[in-house]
């Protein structure tokens, strides 16, 4: 049965995947694609020890030109991240918009501080949790995002320092993660700049690295899950 399930599952989603590509700012969509390193393909990172999950673009290259846009938000902001399966796919009939009903599992948001948000290299970043939310009441964060038009809401903590960051989006699928590699990792990251921001010092992780393995293997169908442990840290609380 087990087997059956997820056999059933990959078949339906092949292709069904997603990418981040609009930032709104208290209710205010700031444009499509505006001030996100979007990639051309919407496949999915599997290997957690490339480089390729910090901000896609390596076996999925950027668009280009890439974005010549910093999103100016100020701490405490009300953030939305809007997800559509792929660049075109907004707004039209697609079956998978805003992403295969198969594709269930978390969401989560990271920052990166960096001096130059627009050039900066994504190597070598320290990255804070944010947001982040699993499976809840029976419910994965990607059956709400579905719901929801491929919308998921969060608040930029008070506390964040002011200055620019890489805003990192992810979700991350699990039909096919019960081995490794397996579990399908979407990121994209826009380039934000805070102000009004707080004093906080938040302890960090790097990518790759965040993320074991065994962190991204789970069985979503059997037996089916009544909990889940978010991979990665806990978000900052202020
Ligand atoms: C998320 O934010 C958008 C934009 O402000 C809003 O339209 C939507 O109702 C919010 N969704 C939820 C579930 O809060
Ligand atoms: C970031 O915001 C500050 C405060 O509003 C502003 O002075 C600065 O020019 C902004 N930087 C960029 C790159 O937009
Ligand atoms: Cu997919």
């Amino acid at each position: 049965m087990k087997s059956t399930l997820s056999a059933l599952a990959l078949l339906a989603s092949a292709s069904a995947h997603t990418i981040f590509q609009e930032l709104w700012v208290n209710g205010v969509a700031q444009g499509h694609t505006k001030g996100i390193r979007v990639p051309t393909y919407d496949g999915p990172i599997t290997d957690v020890t490339s480089n390729d999950v910090i901000c896609n673009g390596g076996i999925n290259p950027y668009r280009t030109p890439l974005p010549k846009d910093v999103i100016n938000v100020k701490a405490g902001d009300r953030l939305t991240a809007e997800w559509h399966h792929t660049l075109d796919s907004k707004g039209t009939n697609d079956v998978d918009e805003p992403i295969s009903a198969s594709h269930n599992g978390p969401i989560m948001v990271y920052l990166a501080k960096v001096d130059d948000a627009l050039t900066t290299s994504v190597t070598g970043l320290k990255w804070f949790k944010i947001y982040e939310d699993g499976l809840s009441n029976g419910q994965w964060a990607v059956k709400k995002l579905i719901d929801n038009k491929g919308l998921v809401n969060f608040t930029l903590p008070s506390c964040v320092p002011s200055g620019q960051y890489l805003l990192r989006a992810e979700l991350i699928a699990l039909h096919g993660a019960s081995s490794y590699p397996g579990a399908q990792l979407y990121m994209e990251c826009a380039q934000i700049n805070v102000s009004g921001g707080g004093s906080a010092n938040p302890s960090t992780v790097s990518f790759p690295g965040a993320y074991k393995s065994s962190d991204v293997t789970f069985n979503l169908y059997w037996p089916v899950p009544t909990s889940y442990s978010i991979p990665g840290p806990r978000p900052l609380t202020c």
